[in-house]
């Protein structure tokens, strides 16, 4: 381990909470660390913002992993084979652990789960405006996989490299899991693009649907992105909003002629100068609604996830007495405590 990391661990561990005085000393063994691409782990000293802006970001990243299963799900019923069925379930599976990963990420800086769902549940985390557009065909969720796992996986990689530790472990596999997302959504799309004109035709529906709030999920443009220059200073973000949108239209405008269908952009074209490809304005209006919570069904996915927690308010009972009972403590709160009696 390289001479920052190696001092900031001793004088944490050496002193425990740092003194004001010394405040000074471990910013700066921080800061080494950063600029010399080392991992920040758990019990190392790190600014309160940092620690804050991590909470932030992967709570509202472990959230829509969790708000994100329900436009699909709506689907598991009505999927139009065994084989579609078992590919979707798997999916919507991913997606639950993906969500206990970062909620597990962001318990490793002292924030707990019960705390970040509360936040959500009360409105005061978001999660990802995607999930507030309603899958009203099966070609929904094709498109889900190609282009909004596809967004996730331009925005994720590059957090692979984030420097708090357990957030980027956890991108590893994740990423891994929305490549295999990604590729079912293509499969998907392709086979309907193949198929009779109804099914070419719900396909690009979909995907006119689908393209452009997807091109949001990267979040505001740069210049109204009001966390990404410090974030991107601590290396936690590697790449602007921009920059990542530009990179995720790039992949998709080839992958959409091999799909055989067209991006809903009329001013979409290669601009041989830049060496990218130029598209047309996005509706930021439409995107600032969304979060404010008018989106097509904010409603809907909030009411749907506070009714999943207080119906699994029994797991979580039993979960803590069987916990309780194989440590030999109370564990959890009284309430708890009171179903292991029962
Ligand atoms: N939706 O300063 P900015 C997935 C908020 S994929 C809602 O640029 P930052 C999945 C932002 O939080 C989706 N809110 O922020 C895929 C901030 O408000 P607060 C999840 C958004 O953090 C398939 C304000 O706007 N992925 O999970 O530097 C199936 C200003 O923005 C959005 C992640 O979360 C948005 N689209 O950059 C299932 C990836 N964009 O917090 C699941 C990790 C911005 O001050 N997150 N806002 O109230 C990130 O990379 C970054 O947080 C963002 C935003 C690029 C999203």
């Amino acid at each position: 381990m390289a001479t920052a990391a190696a001092q900031r661990t001793a004088g944490s561990e050496a002193d425990g909470a740092p003194d004001p005085v010394d405040t000074t000393a471990y910013q700066h063994a921080f800061d080494a660390a950063v600029a010399a691409d080392e991992r920040i782990e758990p019990r190392d000293w790190m600014p309160d913002a940092y620690r804050a802006t991590l909470v932030r970001q992967i709570a509202q990243h472990a959230h829509s992993e969790i708000i994100g299963m329900q436009p699909e799900a709506n689907w598991i019923t009505r999927a139009p084979s065994l084989r579609r069925k078992a590919i979707l379930m798997a999916k919507v599976q991913d997606e639950a652990g993906h969500g206990l990963y970062l909620y597990s990420a962001a318990e490793t800086l002292g924030t707990g789960r019960d705390e970040l769902l509360d936040k959500l549940h009360s409105g005061r985390q978001k999660y990802s405006s995607i999930f507030n557009y309603p899958t009203l065909t099966w070609a929904d969720v094709g498109a889900i996989g190609w282009l909004v796992d596809g967004a996730a996986i331009t925005n994720q990689v590059p957090l692979c490299r984030c420097s708090y530790g357990p957030y980027a472990r956890a991108m590893v596999r994740i990423c891994k899991e929305e490549s295999f997302h990604q590729r079912q959504g293509y499969e998907l799309l392709l086979a309907l693009s193949k198929g009779t004109p109804e099914q070419h035709a719900m396909a690009q529906d979909a995907v006119n649907r689908w393209w452009w709030p997807s091109l949001m999920m990267f979040g505001p443009p740069d210049d109204e992105s009001q966390h990404s220059a410090q974030s991107m200073t601590w290396k936690i973000k590697r790449h602007s909003n921009d920059e990542l949108r530009q990179r995720f239209v790039d992949i998709c405008v080839p992958q959409a002629e091999s799909l055989g269908l067209t991006l809903p952009d009329p001013e979409l074209r290669w601009n041989e100068e830049r060496g990218h490809h130029d598209f047309g304005p996005i509706d930021w209006t439409e995107f600032w609604e969304v979060l404010k919570g008018n989106g097509p069904c904010n409603e809907q996915r909030i009411n749907q996830r506070r009714r999943a927690h207080d119906e699994g308010a029994w797991v979580r009972e039993a979960a803590a007495a069987y916990a309780a009972k194989h440590t030999g403590s109370a564990g959890g709160t009284g309430h708890e405590t009171g179903a292991t009696r029962a």
